[in-house]
């Protein structure tokens, strides 16, 4: 066998397969009700990282699933992750201007479309987890879409949001702030790694915890550099307005522990997060690389 492809160009092709099943499960503009469309696509279609549909591709690697089937859940997901961050840009939470480098959806439509859109992108998100097929069998693919509910709910990423918003003018202890952004940030993240496991049929329970075991350190590193790069990087390079959670008086990893400290956190989450999937070895390699490019990422 010969040496595995750069990051750079399996991410590449992973990216293009996931543009593509957002294209073919999003509306076309074109039909009605069309200002609505438009907006549910301008804000998946805008650009993003896609962290989360690599990180179930690199999950799906481990268990040996159908790339097709990866695309989709990546897709459902997207799709989910999209609509909350339109509603944590709206005025009556975060109300932020920029998103992406671009206006945010209430910004460039109006309020009411975005948040309509924003509900018509989680409702998506669950239609294509039902439509397509994603897992061998129906109790599996069951088992999936509630795991994104969960993931997505009270106990789970809204969930997070309404911990975020109460903390609002206090200063959160690093236990707290870590119990907020397993919800916030963390839930689906973390289900992102487990529905692309989930898309093949190679793991059992065990394997499927350590996958989680992962996806939770890596989610936590992923909002502890968040935090880093929003005290030190530049509205110009993040594409949104950096210097927010301080101006607006929300506790963050930088404002409880210091820049310096929160880097050193950032490095310790990742090294927990590549223990967590050790007994992998090579089928891991996405894996890993992605926690190195989430810890070590500029943007
Ligand atoms: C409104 C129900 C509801 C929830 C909102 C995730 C969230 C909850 C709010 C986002 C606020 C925020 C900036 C959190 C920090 C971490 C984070 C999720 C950043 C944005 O995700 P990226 O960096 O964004 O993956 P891209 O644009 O690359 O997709």
């Amino acid at each position: 066998m010969g040496e595995p492809e750069s990051f750079d160009a399996w991410s590449h092709a992973r990216l293009a397969r996931v543009e593509a099943a957002l294209q073919r499960v999003l509306p076309a503009p074109d039909i009605a009700p069309q200002r609505l469309h438009e907006a549910m696509r301008y804000a998946v279609l805008g650009g993003g990282k896609r962290v989360r549909p690599l990180l179930a591709f690199a999950a799906g690697e481990v268990a040996g699933a159908e790339p097709d089937r990866v695309a989709m859940a990546g897709a459902a997901v997207e799709l989910i992750h999209a609509y909350s961050l339109l509603h944590d840009d709206l005025p009556c939470m975060d109300d932020d201007v920029l998103r992406r480098g671009r206006p945010t959806c209430h910004v460039e439509f109006d309020e009411a479309t975005a948040l309509l859109a924003g509900d018509a992108l989680q409702s998506l998100a669950f239609q294509v987890a039902a439509e397509y097929r994603l897992a061998e069998d129906g109790i599996a693919q069951l088992e999936m879409i509630r795991l994104l509910a969960s993931a997505a709910g009270s106990r789970g990423m809204a969930g997070g949001q309404a911990i975020d918003l109460a903390a609002i003018g206090r200063q959160l202890s690093v236990p707290e702030l870590e119990f907020m952004h397993i919800h916030k940030t963390g839930a689906l993240i973390r289900a992102a790694a487990v529905l692309g496991a989930r898309c093949g049929n190679g793991l059992d329970a065990g394997a499927l915890a350590q996958v989680d075991a992962y996806a939770k350190f890596v989610g936590l590193a992923f909002q502890v550099v968040d935090d880093v790069l929003d005290a030190d990087s530049s509205t110009a390079t993040l594409g949104k307005t950096v210097g927010k959670d301080a101006k607006d008086g929300k506790p963050t990893y930088v404002s409880a522990i210091g820049l310096v400290r929160a880097r050193e956190l950032a490095r310790g989450l990742r090294e927990e997060a590549i223990a967590a999937i050790a007994g992998f070895g090579e089928r891991a390699l996405r894996l890993r690389q992605l926690a190195d490019f989430i810890v070590l990422r500029k943007f």
